[in-house]
């Protein structure tokens, strides 16, 4: 795998900034110590049918007892930094009031082992697990929910920020949205489009909010971003149904995020699209202000791409009842991962040189990449995936082609460090470059592991 290692990295600057990436509630178990209260995720769990094999968070990867051991075994990798996130519901239990010394302590000994181990810690303040508590209050459709995760910041910041220069406020506010308020596929599990857009607007402004306190409160200057999941959209073809399509699909996967924040202001054509749907974003006085408080990175999720077609299969209309356009998926055929998610690298290359050029000046880091596959181990826990390692390597050359086209992106975090609950799929989907045996909790490196941590030094050799 030597040649291919050389291979994928070629042409990434010597400084460029390599990691593994993971989440708390995929991770962690532990959800009854020390304070910590449940989740929306723990909730979810709990419902029939919601996540595959009635599987849920409680052990998972038992990292909350095993933290110095990952974090050796981040180490060994050969990575500059780690990407994890907090969990709100242990550090202030209940997403309101004081923090819990005890569930902040936990994320304290993370920050000095990976500092003492030459590893740059990269926090993201939420990833998905919304204290319980304040979805019974109404939850991210709710504005108040804002102003919580702004308090919950700043109390992070105070416990870590002496240490942590790189703070990531919101990973993927789509999937917290879409998939939680309106698809009701992830917790809450509920199902209401014009709650979701509310959920939008309102996971938007805490993020500004946040943006805000974390810069006053930090006693460093700070890197300060928020991560983005987008795919780039195609059109079918260059008819101007099939255009608008794309246009629509990039529109509220990807504009209604980067607009505000970027340029402080929703589009305008995402907007008339939501109207159609019954939905309208609940924007008061000072709000985009705040929503657009400058970044210094923006964090890209990577994991595929679609193509769109606005023109009708035999027999379909062109418009719905509500005067919403015809819009679908249109099947590609390719290679696919465990996901059922097409491999498209050029998607990579292709979205990441668009942002450039739309969002100028904005230095670019991939925060996730990876896919699951059917991984099969032998009796020592050993994983030949070659799936992976290769999904991995033609990615990164998809980032080093992108830096060739002109785009800022400087860094790149495979997910995930290791196998974990895979939200939806529970423990059926593994994403890590690290095996778990879920029985014994072992770990092992798996082939893939071992060509990323050959990619990472040879990268380095560069560095003199
Ligand atoms: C991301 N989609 O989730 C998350 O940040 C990770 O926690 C997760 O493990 C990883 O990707 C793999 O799924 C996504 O339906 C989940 O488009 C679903 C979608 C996108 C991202």
């Amino acid at each position: 795998t030597a040649a291919a290692a050389t291979d994928a990295a070629a042409g990434l600057p010597a400084d460029f900034l390599w990691g593994v990436a993971t989440s708390s509630y995929q991770i962690e178990g532990a959800v009854a110590e020390d304070g910590r209260t449940p989740s929306i995720w723990d909730t979810f769990c709990r419902v029939p049918g919601a996540v595959v094999d009635g599987e849920n968070g409680d052990t998972a990867c038992d990292h909350y007892h095993r933290m110095p051991d990952d974090v050796a075994l981040i180490a060994g990798l050969g990575v500059d930094s780690y990407r994890f996130s907090i969990a709100w519901p242990r550090v202030q239990p209940g997403g309101r009031g004081p923090a819990n010394a005890a569930g902040l302590a936990f994320y304290d000994r993370l920050v000095d082992e990976l500092l003492a181990k030459g590893v740059l810690p990269w926090i993201t303040l939420y990833h998905w697990d919304l204290p319980q508590e304040l979805e019974d209050a109404g939850g991210w459709p709710t504005r108040d929910t804002a102003h919580r995760f702004a308090d919950y910041a700043e109390l992070v910041m105070d416990a870590l920020g002496d240490r942590v220069r790189h703070w990531t406020t919101l990973n993927e506010p789509w999937c917290s949205a879409m998939l939680g308020y309106d698809q009701g596929v992830h917790a809450p599990g509920r199902t209401h489009f014009p709650d979701a857009i509310k959920a939008v607007h309102h996971l938007l402004l805490g993020h500004g909010l946040a943006a805000q306190r974390l810069r006053a409160a930090a006693p460093e200057p700070i890197q300060l971003g928020i991560t983005l999941n987008m795919g780039n959209a195609y059109p079918a073809s260059d008819r101007q149904a099939d255009r608008d399509a794309a246009r629509r699909a990039d529109g509220l996967g990807a504009r209604l995020y980067l607009d505000p924040l970027i340029h402080g202001r929703y589009p305008a054509d995402v907007i008339s699209d939501l109207a159609l749907r019954g939905a309208e974003i609940p924007v008061q006085d000072g709000d985009l202000a705040a929503i657009s408080e400058p970044l210094d990175m923006l964090g890209v999720n990577y994991y595929s791409s679609h193509v769109f077609s606005g023109t009708p299969e035999d027999g379909e209309p062109e418009t719905r009842p509500s005067g919403e356009p015809y819009s679908r998926i249109v099947p590609q055929n390719l290679p696919v991962t465990a996901m059922g998610w097409d491999i498209i690298p050029r998607g990579l290359t292709d979205l990441l040189t668009r942002l450039g050029r739309d969002y100028p000046g904005l230095p670019l880091y991939i925060t996730e990449n990876g896919a699951a596959f059917d991984d099969t181990a032998d009796a020592d826990g050993r994983v030949q995936d070659d799936d992976r390692t290769a999904y991995l390597a033609d990615h990164i050359r998809a980032v080093a082609a992108a830096r060739a086209a002109g785009a800022d992106v400087r860094g790149y975090f495979a997910w995930s460090l290791m196998d974990n609950f895979e939200w939806a799929y529970g423990y059926d989907k593994r994403f890590g470059l690290v095996r778990v045996d879920y029985d014994t909790q072992r770990r092992t490196l798996k082939q893939s592991a071992e060509w990323y941590r050959d990619t990472v030094r040879r990268s380095r050799e560069q560095r003199g």
